[in-house]
């Protein structure tokens, strides 16, 4: 007879699960000799909250729930963060966490914490496994909910007594379910919106970033021309240097792209997740608002939309689009014009020279020397709003950058899964020195698997994106600013190769050196943010509102 361990893996492999992340502890024995004789791989980690982010990612890029796995009390509350960050993000993931046994005890209450209630608000799922037999309808039940839409965490808990009894049942298999489809008069409805708008505009949010959603709405665009902006989580599902894009709702407002949303009389919303920051706000009688999303629109001040098209997302996107003739009322002049002032607007930088470098110049550099399928992770910082309005990806995917949790100490940590994801891929992560040394310790994870990433490490000795908001609303600086390891040195020290330019001209051929060798490579970049407040406050503003 098998033991409950044995049972809980075989169920993970049922799920097609390839990769567990995570620290054990000695809670978790039973289900770690399991794992050692299965074919999945254990991913050892420095720290929980990091093997979570991996899972997450690893759930984000593939739409299988990533698996991490921790100890009972201090390792499950590791797990925390990254719950979060799957939970708003989207992304499926399983958290498996120890626990002392339940049937007796003679340790008391030590390191005991009720996780199964801790991690409610966090999940969508999570259960204590009471007994072995329970196993195979709780992992499939886990593995459903947290990979159905709206995707997002689960959590089972393993008691130490449960993993050890003996068991003959077998893993439920893996159920194959469609999608329920909008109604033909909710197509219809929506179609004919369309049809009548003499601006129409298309955004794409964070629940159009799936993969049959990114080939529907490539053939709506082809078929009917109108023009696309994302937010920062819908990015790449179309390709940005498309004569079609304007632009990516990066900054709240006053910029290029919301020019574009203020002329539009029709928007049809894609996959919009409340989770991000309202690209647009409506206003009653301004426009029409087609709400077009795998559920019915939660409606809040900002947000009302006249029309809504409930139902799998890519099957609404192909029946629009086989709908929709092209009007020749359309009139998409002004778009192009907005497109066109943009596109001069995002050169602004591009190769300025000043060392600490300008922001917009490192996004520009790395673009160079990255592929169309290449993935950029990045954590949370200043540069992240620059990376998410002046990059334009080519792919679903390639800049994973996380606008729900907005945490910072994600990057390396996703860079390192998408890297296990995609070994075919150049993987670069992108931090700034604050977010890097939040989880700065995965250098060592990285090196020991082999893998080769770059990392780049973006140093103002501050927390800038703060100290940045510090500034713009005139409070004297205080609190920010911190100092650093020697960064070169650092990454030696774990075996990685550390890097530092001299001047703005020696990062483009860092990077594509980096790129080419095996390995971990750390290039320690000097950030200057002086004049970004300039820039995103009066600059953009300015430049963006003189287009007519
Ligand atoms: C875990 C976590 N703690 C705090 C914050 C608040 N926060 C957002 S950005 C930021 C500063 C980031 O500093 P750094 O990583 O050095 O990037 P920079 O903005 O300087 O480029 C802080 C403290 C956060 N988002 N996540």
């Amino acid at each position: 007879m098998a033991k409950a361990s044995d049972l809980l893996v075989a169920a993970l492999q049922a799920e097609g699960v390839k990769y567990v992340f995570g620290i054990p502890g000695e809670e978790n024995l039973d289900l770690l000799e399991s794992l050692r004789t299965s074919g999945i791989q254990l991913v050892l980690t420095r720290h929980e909250q990091a093997a979570g982010f991996m899972a997450a990612t690893c759930g984000r890029l593939t739409g299988s729930a990533g698996v991490c796995l921790s100890t009972l009390g201090p390792g499950a509350t590791n797990l925390v963060t990254a719950a979060a960050y799957a939970q708003l993000g989207a992304m499926p993931m399983l958290m498996i966490t120890g626990q002392k046994p339940i049937r007796s005890s003679r340790q008391g209450h030590f390191q005991i914490i009720d996780m199964v209630d801790t991690l409610r608000p966090l999940t969508k799922y999570t259960r204590q496994l009471v007994s072995a037999d329970s196993i195979p309808a709780r992992v499939r039940e886990a593995f459903r909910r947290a990979e159905e839409e709206r995707p997002g965490a689960t959590h089972l808990e393993l008691p130490q007594d449960v993993a050890g009894d003996p068991t003959d049942a077998v893993p439920i298999a893996k159920s194959h379910s469609r999608r329920p489809v909008a109604e033909d008069k909710a197509i219809a409805r929506a179609a004919e919106a369309i049809r009548d708008a003499r601006h129409p505009l298309l955004m794409i949010g964070a629940g159009a970033n799936r993969k049959t959603t990114a080939r529907a709405l490539r053939s709506f665009v082809d078929r009917l021309g109108i023009p696309f902006f994302s937010t920062q989580m819908g990015k790449g599902v179309l390709d940005e240097t498309d004569p079609l894009w304007i632009g990516t709702a990066a900054l709240s407002d006053h910029d290029y792209v919301h020019r574009a949303i203020d002329a539009a009389d029709c928007i049809v919303n894609i996959g919009h997740d409340v989770i991000e920051k309202p690209p647009f706000f409506m206003r009653e009688g301004r426009r029409t608002v087609i709400h077009v999303n795998y559920d019915g629109a939660a409606v809040d001040a900002v947000y009302f939309p006249q029309v809504e098209v409930v139902g799998d997302i890519a099957n609404s996107v192909w029946r629009l689009a086989e709908t929709v003739e092209p009007q020749a009322h359309w009139d998409f002049a002004f778009f192009d014009r907005v497109r066109a002032a943009l596109c001069d607007q995002l050169q602004q930088r591009s190769a300025d020279g000043r060392f600490p470098m300008a922001s917009q110049r490192i996004v520009a550099d790395l673009a160079q020397a990255l592929g169309p399928d290449d993935i950029t992770c990045l954590d949370n910082g200043l540069y992240k709003l620059w990376f998410a309005r002046n990059h334009r990806c080519r792919r679903p995917n390639t800049l994973l950058l996380d606008n729900a949790l907005a945490t910072m100490g994600a990057g390396l940590p996703s860079a390192i899964a998408a890297r296990i994801v995609h070994p075919d891929r150049k993987m670069v992560a992108v931090c700034g020195d604050g977010g890097f040394m939040m989880n700065s310790q995965e250098l060592e994870t990285a090196v020991r698997l082999g893998l080769d990433l770059v990392v780049l490490v973006l140093r103002d000795d501050a927390y800038g994106m703060i100290k940045w908001k510090q500034a713009h609303e005139d409070y004297p600086n205080f609190g920010m600013d911190l100092g650093n390891p020697d960064f070169v040195k650092y990454a030696q020290s774990y075996g990685a190769r550390g890097h530092r330019p001299a001047s703005a001209d020696e990062l483009l051929p860092l990077l594509r050196e980096a790129l080419a060798k095996p390995g971990i490579d750390l290039i320690d970049v000097p950030v200057d943010y002086g004049d970004d407040d300039w820039l995103l406050n009066e600059e953009i503003p300015r430049l963006s509102a003189a287009v007519e």
